[in-house]
């Protein structure tokens, strides 16, 4: 079942996030942006040099990229037209931050997003693969960021899609959809 907030769909699709035909997909990215395994290899995989290329520029220019923030590249041979790369923080137990760390990386790609007037976005399960974060908890704070966003700030957005690579993942994100949208 899909469902609205305000204008904007929010969709939920098992899949590779590689293959999204979207204005954006997400990096779950680590912050030296050099590229790594899980979803982010197989973006730059998929993508190309050029986004690399690009990382490699931004990097240069402000060091590191701090978890929850978020910075957009092209989508090289993607059949997205963006890449924003974001940091999820790394699950040590949920006290010391990781939920606001989480829900900030959400909020940050959506905003910078809707400053280069973007009107669809692909995100992963940002933090639940590598860096440990429980699944069940995540979509919580994925899906609860997404809609706070939509709610409170000015953007273009048409359609979120949440791509999960496991049908576990997909069932929870369906039921955190369901129940909170
Ligand atoms: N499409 C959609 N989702 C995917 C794909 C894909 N092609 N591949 C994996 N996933 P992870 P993290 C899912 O580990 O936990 C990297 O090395 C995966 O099943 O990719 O944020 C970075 O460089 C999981 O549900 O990201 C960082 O160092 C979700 O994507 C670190 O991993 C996130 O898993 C970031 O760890």
């Amino acid at each position: 079942m899909l469902k609205m907030v305000g204008n904007t769909l929010i969709n939920y699709i098992q899949g590779d996030i590689t293959s999204e035909k979207v204005d954006a997909i997400v990096n779950a990215a680590n912050s030296g942006l050099m590229g790594g395994g899980g979803v982010d290899g197989a973006i730059h995989r998929a993508g190309g040099h050029q986004i690399l290329d690009e990382c490699k520029k931004i990097i240069a220019n402000i060091g590191r990229l701090p978890a929850g923030e978020a910075v957009i590249t092209g989508g090289g041979n993607l059949p997205a037209k963006f890449v924003i790369h974001t940091v999820g923080p790394v699950w040590h137990g949920g006290d010391r931050g990781e939920p606001q760390i989480l829900k900030n990386a959400y909020f940050n790609s959506l905003k910078l997003g809707s400053k280069h007037e973007l009107e669809s976005i692909a995100f992963p399960s940002i933090s639940t693969g590598i860096y440990g974060y429980p699944i069940e908890n995540a979509c919580l704070v994925a899906v609860g960021s997404v809609s706070d966003f939509l709610k409170s700030e000015k953007h273009y957005y048409k359609e979120i899609r949440f791509i999960l690579f496991s049908e576990k993942d997909y069932l929870y994100y369906k039921g955190i959809i369901e129940k909170i949208i």
